[in-house]
């Protein structure tokens, strides 16, 4: 009897672990949890951007997805955004083109004076040029937005009123902003956006060639009190995940995040507009700022100096192997088409 019950307790035993080990480990499916790197300050459109598609991202996967979001360079910085994304330092990070203008010749060619009036026009356009050209930049990343600017405009600290008051001038700028800038007879200094707090404060430049947007939420109001409208050139942004993080996605969340890409480029540029035209008002009131609009007499000085920039930026694309001249001809439309003229 002893026997027996030993033999069917082993009997059991075995049983039970061959269910134990057949069975597939129950893992517990908790979020997917992504890191998003960003540059700028929590306020400024790039991090309000960064935390709309995080909220669109989580509400629409139903909570499988949680995303962290650094602002402010803690975790990546405009500069190292990139790399760090491909090395997985962040799985999504954000940054301008604008900054690195030899990196990204293609998608930078959004920003030259091809006549965008509008950050939404901008980025509509940027989104196309993407799809249509698949820059090589690009190649090992999933993008997972672009964006523009609202043109950029001179926000100084002195009046600048025609081509003269601007020689020799020291303003921040980078990218096709950068080369307008030099084409009417100013000097830029390139530095991305969180720098350019610190130079102003310390006087190391005079002034910036950027949307107008951080008159408010950097409060450059308070250093410059002149704005000159210029509305020709844009910055591009950005934003991509790490291709690893990418293909390790459920396709449903794959399918969420590729269905808000061109949405989300719309809306912040729109955003960036609604920010900057708000913000322009915002320091006219609040901060006494003049702002200046040229006489189109005067701007059509202005546009004549900045014509040998496209043709320079063919020239360079050329060398490097683009299809220059249609890529050109495809911003133009597409600027044309956006903008409903
Ligand atoms: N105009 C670009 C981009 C830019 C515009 N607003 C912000 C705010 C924070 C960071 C970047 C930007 C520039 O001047 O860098």
């Amino acid at each position: 009897m002893r026997k027996f019950l030993i033999l069917s307790m082993a009997g059991l035993f075995v049983i039970f672990l061959f269910f134990v080990l057949l069975t597939p480990p129950v893992v517990f499916a908790g979020p997917i949890t992504l890191n998003y790197a960003n540059f700028p300050p929590a306020k400024t459109f790039p991090s309000v951007q960064m935390e709309r598609w995080k909220n669109e991202v989580e509400r629409r996967t139903n909570g499988k997805v949680v995303i962290n979001t650094f602002p402010g360079s803690t975790l990546l910085n405009p500069k190292n955004m990139f790399d760090g994304v491909v090395a997985g330092t962040a799985d999504i990070g954000c940054s301008s083109m604008a900054y690195q203008p030899g990196r990204f010749v293609l998608t930078n060619a959004t920003g030259l004076p091809l006549g965008a009036p509008s950050a939404t026009v901008g980025s509509l356009g940027l989104w196309d040029i993407l799809k249509n050209y698949k820059p090589k930049p690009f190649a090992k990343v999933k993008v997972i937005t672009m964006f523009n600017t609202y043109p950029a405009n001179i926000i100084y600290k002195k009046p600048v009123r025609t081509l003269a008051d601007l020689k020799g001038m020291e303003l921040r700028a980078s990218g096709p902003a950068g080369a307008a800038l030099k084409a009417w007879g100013a000097t830029p200094v390139g530095m991305p956006m969180p720098a350019t707090v610190e130079a102003l404060q310390k006087g190391i430049v005079q002034g910036l060639f950027s949307s107008g947007d951080t008159m408010k939420s950097l409060k450059f109001a308070e250093f410059c009190k002149y704005v000159t409208m210029t509305r020709r050139v844009m910055y591009p942004f950005y934003v991509i995940m790490n291709m690893d993080t990418w293909n390790k996605l459920p396709k449903d969340v794959q399918k969420v995040i590729d269905d808000l890409s061109l949405e989300h480029a719309k809306w912040t540029g729109n955003y960036n507009d609604m920010e900057t035209i708000e913000a322009l008002e915002w320091s006219k009131k609040n901060h006494n700022v003049e702002i200046i609009e040229l006489s189109k007499e005067e701007m059509a000085k202005w546009d004549k100096l900045l014509e040998p920039m496209v043709t320079k930026w063919i020239k360079d694309a050329k060398a490097k192997g683009l299809p220059a001249e249609a890529i050109i001809e495809d911003i133009k439309a597409l600027t044309k088409k956006y903008s409903g003229s």
